[in-house]
């Protein structure tokens, strides 16, 4: 296709336009996470800020040049077309700058994924998750500070999250409507679903993990400040999916005292 001087011009200022106003908005920050809250999310920042300069900077060089090729070589009387079958220094050049590229992102990439994926410090606060149609639950240890055991098939009308009537441990456990964690070591959530999949994702620590009937997922992360936080449910659950959302409580040590010793324990008869 021929594109005559006006519509070269106006297709290259379009492409440079365009380009500077995707620019802008990333640049701006327009669009951007929500306040960082864990030392895995800032890694997990950092890795994406290298992915977007790189692919940023590839971004603008692409666009910039089509714009000026689009200007260049516009249809003028008498113009040929250049045969060129092949440019060696150059095709070595980009191809070994686009496997470093690669390398650089793939293995930063799955460094911080086997180290975000690796098991919980021995000293990591653990709280279950259940997930249920539309809503989050909290299980926390009793004053003897163990978890009972739970399971699928101790779920009756008395026992809605499966504590094993046979657990001693499980007597005195509590179920929270709201999460709380203290703050200054990591915390382990082991996630159950009652019903279908879920998603518990935690926005601010730039996690997210799926929750799936039938198995337990984990993950871990480590708080970096005290706050309010929100737990949306991610995963489309049911017509009920937009309300599924529970508050995380990042708090001193004492106050998450205090806190859990207003719980009510589940006390059950056996
Ligand atoms: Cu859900």
């Amino acid at each position: 296709m021929k594109l005559s001087s006006r519509q070269a011009f106006w297709y290259a200022a379009f492409l440079l336009v365009f380009t500077a106003i995707a620019a802008y908005t990333v640049a701006n920050k327009t669009w951007w996470f929500p306040p960082l809250a864990s030392v895995q999310g800032g890694e997990i920042d950092n890795l994406f800020m290298i992915t977007l300069v790189i692919t940023g900077i590839v971004f603008i060089a692409v666009h910039v040049v089509l714009a000026y090729f689009v200007w260049r070589y516009r249809g003028r009387p008498g113009g040929k077309a250049a045969y060129v079958t092949h440019n060696t220094p150059f095709e070595i050049t980009a191809a070994a700058t686009v496997a470093v590229a690669l390398v650089i992102l793939v293995g930063g990439g799955t460094t911080l994924w086997t180290k975000i994926q690796s098991p919980p410090p021995a000293d990591a606060f653990t709280v279950e998750v259940w997930a249920e149609q539309f809503r989050w639950t909290f299980h926390y240890p009793g004053a003897d500070g163990r978890m009972g055991n739970v399971d699928v098939r101790f779920i009756s009308d008395d026992n809605p999250y499966g504590l094993d009537p046979n657990d001693p441990y499980a007597k005195d456990d509590i179920f929270a409507t709201e999460m709380h964690v203290p703050y200054g070591k990591p915390i382990a959530v082991i996630l159950r679903s009652k019903d279908v999949l879920h998603s518990f994702f935690l926005p601010n620590f730039r996690m997210k993990m799926d929750v799936v009937p039938g198995m337990k997922t984990r993950m871990w992360f480590t708080p970096t400040q005290a706050g309010v936080f929100e737990i949306p449910c991610a995963e489309l659950c049911g017509v009920g999916h937009y309300i599924m959302r529970g508050v995380l409580t990042v708090e001193s040590p004492e106050q998450f005292n205090d806190w859990i010793s207003q719980q009510t324990p589940v006390g059950m008869s056996q």
